[in-house]
């Protein structure tokens, strides 16, 4: 009978458990000043993206969060220009997340020993900052998590990521705001002093006691770090970037290689099929409703309520407008060339050709969060925002919105609503 005899093995809680040679004050600070600046830049976006869903619009329509309270302190008016303006910011904002990855996980790494220490807390006050940093691992992993989820899963948690995302990101942020504070004199002594000190002179713990012989310098493990970032970046990027370099967005579900080929060869989020949009729907007997809403009377001279086919809208001036589809997962379409009909001449047939309000669009579709949404002003005034009829010279094809969608620039895709059966403008302002 073969026996094990254990030599009083060292538990995790014990600093030297941990024996990577690596860890020390000057690695924990580099990798948490490359996180200063991306989580900084992350966030911004991130806020930006929110304020681009026109939450604040009268009836909320857009906004699944209700509740926010103060949170949507900062929301303004999302322009219509640049164009591609939401294509950069969410195409950063997703493309950064997914490189940070090795970089969050590094840094989680050269401290973990600190997540063992015991006693769990020495006072108050230290119980504080440990639950601080609860938070911070805990919302970090959760923001990446999600996000991610969100990308290439398809819609896991339909209508709720957005939700957690957004809630999820003030609780991080603020024991982020908080650790920063905390940690800058350590971060800025490390950075300063060329070595680590000997593990008995380390106050912050994180230099191991009993070190390993090392396997790897550290400036080689922060290569394999910025390497790894790199090909994340290099494998993800092109799904915004678009053109040539779609062809090495390796890592992205939608917005990837070949879509197929003509002019309606280019990324579909959803099909019809998908969502329940039936051909017998999208045939000769559909209209397109146009109608003024809001409680009060429809202003002087409005016709109230207007229904169109598809061929009267076709004897509508017809508008081009070459703009991308740039979808919160972080791809975008190239420059599309649609044609169709200007927002602001649909609401002049209902008498709100001067000053044309913000509108609520709705689909042939049933079910679904996008399946409606509400356009600012601004964005119905721009010539540029069509009800599109037509794409690359092509009828649009049923999976790309036939008959009618709309197409507004700078905008998420998720405003662009395909398979339109209705249009109701608000209150003139
Ligand atoms: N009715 C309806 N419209 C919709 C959606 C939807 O699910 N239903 N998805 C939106 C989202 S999230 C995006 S990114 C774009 C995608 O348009 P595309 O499939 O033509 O690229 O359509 C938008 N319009
Ligand atoms: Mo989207």
């Amino acid at each position: 009978m073969g026996a094990f005899r254990l030599t009083s093995p060292t538990p995790p809680t014990s600093p030297s458990f941990w024996r990577s040679p690596l860890r020390g004050p000057r690695l924990t600070a580099l990798l948490g000043v490359v996180l200063l600046a991306g989580v900084t830049l992350l966030f911004v976006t991130g806020l930006l993206s929110y304020a681009a869903y026109n939450p604040d619009l009268a009836g909320g329509v857009n906004d699944q969060t209700p509740d926010k309270g103060l949170l949507g302190f900062y929301l303004f008016p999302w322009p219509t220009g640049p164009y591609w303006l939401y294509r950069v910011t969410q195409g950063l904002h997703v493309t950064l997340g997914i490189a940070l990855v090795p970089v969050l996980l590094a840094k989680l790494w050269s401290v973990i020993p600190k997540l063992f220490t015991l006693p769990p807390a020495r006072s108050p006050g230290h119980a504080l900052e440990r639950l601080s940093l609860l938070l911070l691992v805990g919302g970090a992993l959760f923001e990446f998590v999600t996000g991610i989820l969100n990308i290439q899963l398809d819609y896991v948690f339909p209508g709720s990521f957005y939700r957690l995302h957004f809630y999820g990101a003030w609780v991080f942020i603020g024991a982020f705001v908080a650790h920063v504070v905390l940690r800058m004199p350590r971060t800025v002594r490390a950075l300063r002093e060329r070595t680590d000190p000997p593990s008995d002179a380390d106050e912050t713990g994180l230099v191991a006691p009993r070190p390993a012989p090392p396997t790897v310098s550290r400036r080689g493990a922060l290569w394999l770090v910025g390497g790894g970032s790199l090909l994340l970046f290099a494998t993800t990027a092109g799904q915004s970037i678009g053109g040539r370099w779609r062809r090495t967005a390796l890592l992205a579900p939608h917005g990837g290689a070949d879509p197929g080929s003509g002019p309606n060869g280019f990324q579909i989020n959803k099909t019809a099929a998908h969502v329940g949009i039936r051909p017998q729907e999208t045939g000769d007997d559909w209209r397109l409703t146009i109608e003024v809403g809001g409680l009060g009377a429809p202003p002087s001279g409005s016709r109230g309520r207007v229904r169109l086919s598809r061929a009267e809208l076709l004897r509508m001036p017809q508008h081009q407008a070459a703009l991308p589809i740039a979808c919160v997962e972080g791809w975008s379409t190239d420059d599309q060339l649609w044609s169709g009909v200007r927002l602001r001449d649909l609401a002049a047939l209902v008498g709100l050709g001067e000053r044309p309000p913000d509108v609520l669009v709705e689909s042939l579709q049933l079910h679904g969060a996008f399946r409606r949404a509400a356009l600012r002003a601004n964005q119905v005034r721009d010539g540029r925002a069509l009800l599109a009829l037509r794409v690359g010279g092509a009828e649009l094809s049923a999976d790309h919105g036939y008959p009618a969608r709309i197409i507004v620039p700078g905008a998420p895709g998720v405003l662009n609503t395909k398979w339109v059966s209705r249009l109701t403008f608000g209150e003139p302002s």
